[in-house]
């Protein structure tokens, strides 16, 4: 007798709902920073260093400020009157607002033009005048730590030389052990290079104070709009409750939009001063040159081998480049991010990594793209080693990686670097993956083509991604521990507004997170709104990156559905003039247990919350669920990537890749999709197109699309996903393990490793990304690796 709902047909788990955010966006009618306009509102630009490393002797504004219809220029100096002349970051470290001793970067901001509009605020920085002493340039960790070299950070106490951190981790004597019992120790030298993640739309914000009301209310494009907020308040000194920071619809954040930039903070302190409100857009070079750039790092490996094929030992050895300040965005106190995330697919009895950071005069760097902090590079090196170590023991890259899996009653499993991994299915995965991409078929034809001179590449990749920072005990922001909430207002006819901590840039949690309310209370996902990113309104959340929404954030919204249905069944039990404990659930109704006909609707309930609840119980059915994850969640995956490589040009084109996934239980298998899709693109970008690089004189190469490529639909391959491997999440409400970034961490490996499959036999090992044709044809015709950032034409 029972009336159960079809989840699916109510938009629950695991429909493929269209995005609703979609109907705005196709529209253009999405609201974005720069679509917002305030009565008054006045227009900021940043002035730039075009020098890498300059003594600043003076600067004179006087011609700004003459300019009509300037009503501001911030320098430096005004800044220091008002103690921001420097900021913290998220590390620890402190980095210039507006530089007042020296430019530290190419792009560096100098001044702020606050004028009528944005052409004369540009016109203004234009007059500005400074007179610069050119400095020395470091460019590399290598050039950071040669003798002599001038010290960057000249600004800091104890501080000597140009060194940010030296960390370790693991365990260096049984490292030490494993490698004296290795038959074969295979090595690998690599680099990860400096890439942007250069969303559609730039950084911008605006900052309007209004003084009457002591209130400063920003909108602006910010991941983490509470943790904003609490910056705001403990840097500026405002209180809490009289900072609103809004984030409206943001166009793509990736990573980017979770820093501080010296632009939000003086459109802020524009806005203080000038009681108007101050509108600031980064163009695309500003933000292609100054903001959130990844990676940038070099890293060293050896593996210890038994001849069979199980690895003993792994030993890494990492230098990163932060450029001049070190603001990686990240919520641990491990100085190189999760980099000792890597191997946790693996069963490794002892690892060892050592990791050393370094300044230069580029721009601040080490902010995560789309990768839960340092794990792209952890799986890239992963995965690179992988290869080669098969390759050494002459062993087939899928045997030696199935060999050495962790297995799938073994967990929860702790990785050599002490994590402790939550579940999985890994040898599972890898076979769809083998089986999809006809794995035996390809060597064949591939043993076949190379007789005729034509190279064919298979490349294996696997990831295992740290995902939903945090847990409080041992994730935090400056302080602040890391969790997630959700609030659920059930209004009296069954509607309902959701709300959660999180901030989606793209995502979809509109569509999604009211598929988590319609699972747990059989309301329909379309009569749930969902409202993210407006401190004022939102439960207090440390916001969206790493992957952490649907492990933390969806959780809370699962846990708030469960407190509204238990309230829910106290009213069920009084309509039906029972006790609770004769109440029975199914989804979106209550009914009596011993008589299934009768029952009543969710929506019963919630009209009942309103108008005729039981004596003494409070009105109303709305809740607030915080909720701190026991664990990371840790999404598994196999890509898998056929190449040809044209020896005669070093082009190679992609013929077949293949993304098995599993991210536990998939909320909406379409978003999923749409994540691992957008996910590969990056990551074929990273492999095949994509860098940033720096002449001697630190001059940014990949300041504009010209340099700094993205792929279109033109040449970004097909890939083929595969979703039959699910492996729910034993600790997370629904099963759901994190989807975001998994494709951008373990997609470029396989790219990687597929172009050097074809290259077998030809004496390379490696070839750095990006993998151009000139570099490919390198390799090729020398026959030799080739290492490091592509060279910089001066010519
Ligand atoms: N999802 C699901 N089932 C799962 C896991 C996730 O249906 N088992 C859905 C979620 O409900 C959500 C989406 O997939 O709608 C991504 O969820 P999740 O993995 O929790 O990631 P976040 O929502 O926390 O998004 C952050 C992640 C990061 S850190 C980067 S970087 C990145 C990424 O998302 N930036 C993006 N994907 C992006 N996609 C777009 N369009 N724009 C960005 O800026
Ligand atoms: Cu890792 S870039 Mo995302 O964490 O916003």
């Amino acid at each position: 007798m029972t009336q159960a709902l079809d989840e699916i047909k109510i938009g629950g788990l695991g429909a493929s709902r269209k995005r609703v955010e979609d109907d705005r966006f196709i529209r253009g009618r999405g609201n974005y920073t720069d679509d917002i306009t305030l009565p008054g509102m006045l227009h900021m630009e940043i002035l730039r260093s075009p020098l890498a490393h300059a003594r600043i002797r003076s600067i004179d504004a006087s011609k700004a400020w003459e300019i009509p219809g300037v009503h501001l220029v911030l320098t430096g100096d005004m800044m220091a009157t008002r103690n921001l002349a420097w900021m913290p970051t998220l590390s620890y470290d402190t980095q210039a607002v507006l530089a007042t001793d020296k430019v530290r970067f190419q792009g560096q901001e100098v001044a702020c033009v606050i004028a009528d509009d944005p052409y004369i605020a540009k016109d203004a920085c234009e007059a500005i005048e400074i007179d610069y002493e050119p400095l020395p340039v470091i460019v590399n960790p290598t050039q950071a730590q040669a003798d002599g070299a001038p010290v960057i950070r000249d600004d800091k106490e104890n501080q000597p030389d140009n060194v940010i951190f030296d960390w370790e981790v693991g365990d260096r004597a049984g490292t030490d052990a494993a490698f004296e019992q290795a038959d074969v120790v295979s090595k690998l030298k690599l680099h990860y290079p400096r890439s942007h993640p250069s969303p559609i739309e730039c950084c911008g914000s605006i900052a309007d104070f209004n003084r009457a009301t002591s209130k400063l209310t920003v909108y602006m494009t910010t991941q983490a709009p509470h943790i904003i907020r609490a910056a705001v308040a403990l840097v500026a000194e405002l209180p809490e409750h009289m900072i609103r920071i809004v984030s409206p619809d943001i166009g793509g954040g990736f990573g980017n939009k979770v820093p501080v930039y010296p632009g939000y903070v003086c459109s802020i302190l524009a806005s203080i001063l000038l009681e108007r409100p101050v509108k600031w857009i980064e163009d695309k070079t500003g933000n292609l040159i100054s903001t959130g750039f990844a990676r940038d790092v070099y890293l060293h490996g050896e593996m210890a081998l038994r001849k069979d094929g199980k690895i003993l030992g792994v030993r890494m050895h990492t230098e990163s480049d932060h450029g001049a300040f070190f603001s990686d965005a990240q919520p641990s106190k491990f100085k190189i991010g999760l980099m000792h995330s890597a191997f946790a697919a693996y069963d490794i009895p002892a690892a060892h990594l050592t990791a050393r950071g370094t300044y230069s005069n580029k721009a601040p760097g080490g902010v995560a793209y789309r990768c839960s902090f340092r794990v792209t590079e952890a799986m890239f090196f992963q995965e690179r080693m992988m290869q080669a170590a098969a390759s050494d023991l002459g062993m087939d890259q899928a045997d030696f990686r199935r060999m050495n899996f962790v297995h799938d009653d073994d967990f929860p499993h702790r990785t050599p670097f002490g994590f402790l991994t939550d579940s999985g299915q890994y040898a599972k995965c890898l076979d769809v993956g083998l089986r999809a991409v006809g794995y035996e078929d390809f060597r064949r034809k591939q043993a076949e083509a190379r007789k005729k001179g034509r190279l064919l590449g298979l490349g294996i990749s696997t990831m295992t991604e740290p995902l939903g920072a945090g847990n409080s005990r041992e994730y935090d922001i400056l302080g602040i521990k890391m969790f997630d909430s959700a609030e659920l207002k059930i209004h009296m006819t069954g509607k309902a507004i959701l709300r959660t901590g999180a901030k989606t840039q793209g995502q979809g949690h509109e569509t999604t997170w009211a598929q988590i309310v319609a699972h747990e209370l059989g309301l329909p996902a379309e009569d749930v709104v969902v409202e993210e990113g407006d401190t004022d309104t939102a439960p207090f959340g440390m916001g969206t990156y790493a992957s952490r929404s649907t492990p933390v954030a969806g959780a809370a919204v699962a846990m708030v559905s469960r407190k509204i249905r238990a309230k829910a069944r106290k009213l069920a039990a009084h309509l039906l003039e029972v006790s609770e404990e004769d109440v029975e659930w199914e989804l979106g109704r209550f009914y009596v247990r011993s008589a299934p006909d009768r029952g009543v609707t969710i929506q019963e309930c919630a009209m009942a919350a309103y108008s005729n609840m039981p004596d003494g119980m409070e009105p109303g059915l709305e809740n607030t669920a915080y909720y701190d994850p026991p664990n990371l969640t840790w999404p598994f995956a196999v890509y898998i990537v056929t190449v040809e490589v044209d020896p005669a040009t070093g082009v190679w084109d992609v013929l077949n890749m293949v993304a098995v996934d599993d991210c536990g239980v998939r909320i909406n298998p379409m978003i999923v999709e749409g994540q691992i899709m957008g996910g590969l693109t990056e990551a074929y970008a990273m492999a095949n197109m994509q860098f940033i690089t720096f002449d001697a004189e630190g001059n940014c190469i990949g300041a504009n699309y010209m340099d700094y490529l993205l792929p279109s639909a033109w040449e970004t391959p097909g890939f083929e996903m595969h979703s039959e491997v699910v492996t729910p999440c034993p600790h997370h409400p629904i099963g759901a393990k994190g989807i975001g970034e998994c494709a951008a961490v373990g997609g470029p490996a396989a790219f990687v490793n597929a172009v050097i499959d074809a290259l077998d036999g030809t004496g390379v090992r490696n070839i750095d990304m990006p993998l151009l044709p000139d570099r490919v044809w390198e390799a090729v015709t020398q026959r030799r690796d080739v290492s490091g950032a592509p060279p910089v034409r001066t010519d």
